[in-house]
């Protein structure tokens, strides 16, 4: 039976209100930050827009966990600044080679390669600080365990690693079950880490963490899933960021072994699972965002 969102939820409004306040956050993150000219290359792609969903996930947890919203920002803003670092890296010639993002030339074709790989590794290692250091209000303890599921979302047992089978993978056959382990690793351990992360604030029981990491599961397969689809079905200028890639990488895809209906059935499927997990909790918003993942059109 599929879980629906309460009728007088609004979404709409929610999004828009969490989204404001991470970009008040993010705008205020980099303060300190020199020499200016990296700075500017820091900014550039972390302000420039973006859905944010990944700061929204971990603020949404930490609220159902009851926690303080505002004592999980700073984590918010150091999964953004992995996630942002993730897409400059990404965008390098040497990975996915792409001129586009977030509606915008990407990082090393306005700064050149070498400032755009120091700009990612400065937001990389500044996540850490925002966690470590930036956190007020946070007990240690919980600090620490966030320091732990970001290393492991963001390394070899994550983003790192599925990025580089992805890469091995490019112009070869690849089977089911080696995709799904590239769109958990590369795409879906970050997602993951957002969701525990603002829980793990809130000092969040075990029952309600396991619920949580099976909830991420699920919607961190469906968010590539849609990915992949969009990649095929929306223009560039809608998603801010070059379409057709995949195939023109000759990349393996859910719609590509699947067809695009049955790859849109199964990112459904995933969300109602994810949503079905988190019944005997009050979750609106998470709920709620797990459909935007797959209503989403960018
Ligand atoms: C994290 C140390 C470290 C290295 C990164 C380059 C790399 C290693 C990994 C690539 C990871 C990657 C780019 C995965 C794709 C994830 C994805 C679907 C991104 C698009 O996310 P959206 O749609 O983008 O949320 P916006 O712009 O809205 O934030």
């Amino acid at each position: 039976m599929a879980v629906t969102v309460s009728t007088t939820f609004n979404f709409a409004a929610y999004l828009e209100a969490s989204r404001q306040r991470v970009e008040a956050a993010l705008e205020s993150s980099l303060a300190p930050e020199r020499p200016e000219s990296l700075r500017e290359a820091m900014r550039y792609s972390l302000l420039a827009g973006g859905k944010r969903l990944r700061p929204i996930l971990c603020l949404a947890a930490c609220e159902l966990a009851g926690g303080d919203g505002s004592l999980a920002m700073p984590t918010a803003v150091a999964l953004e600044m992995v996630h942002t670092m993730s897409l400059i890296h990404d965008d390098l010639p040497a990975m996915d080679n792409d001129d586009l993002r977030r509606g915008r030339p990407t990082n090393h074709k306005v700064y050149g390669e070498a400032k755009a790989i120091l700009a990612g590794d400065a937001l990389l290692t500044r996540a850490f600080e925002m966690v470590a250091l930036r956190s007020p209000g946070v007990p240690p303890e919980r600090l620490l365990a966030v320091v732990g599921e970001l290393s492991l979302a963001a390394g070899a047992p994550g983003l790192v690693g599925g990025q580089v089978v992805d890469l091995e993978c490019e112009a070869k056959q690849v089977d089911l079950d080696t995709l799904e382990y590239i769109h958990l690793h590369k795409t879906g351990a970050l997602l993951r880490a957002c969701v525990v992360s603002g829980a793990l604030i809130a000092g969040a029981s075990e029952p309600l963490l396991g619920a949580l990491r099976t909830y991420a599961r699920g919607i961190g397969l469906a968010f590539q899933i849609i990915d992949d689809i969009l990649d095929l079905t929306a223009s560039s200028e809608v998603l801010g960021k070059t379409a057709g890639k995949d195939l023109a990488a000759d990349k393996t895809t859910y719609p590509k072994l699947l067809g695009l209906e049955e790859s849109r059935r199964r990112a459904e499927d995933l969300v109602q699972e994810a949503k079905a997990v988190l019944q005997p909790w009050e979750a609106q918003p998470l709920l709620a965002l797990a459909d935007y993942i797959t209503s989403r059109d960018r």
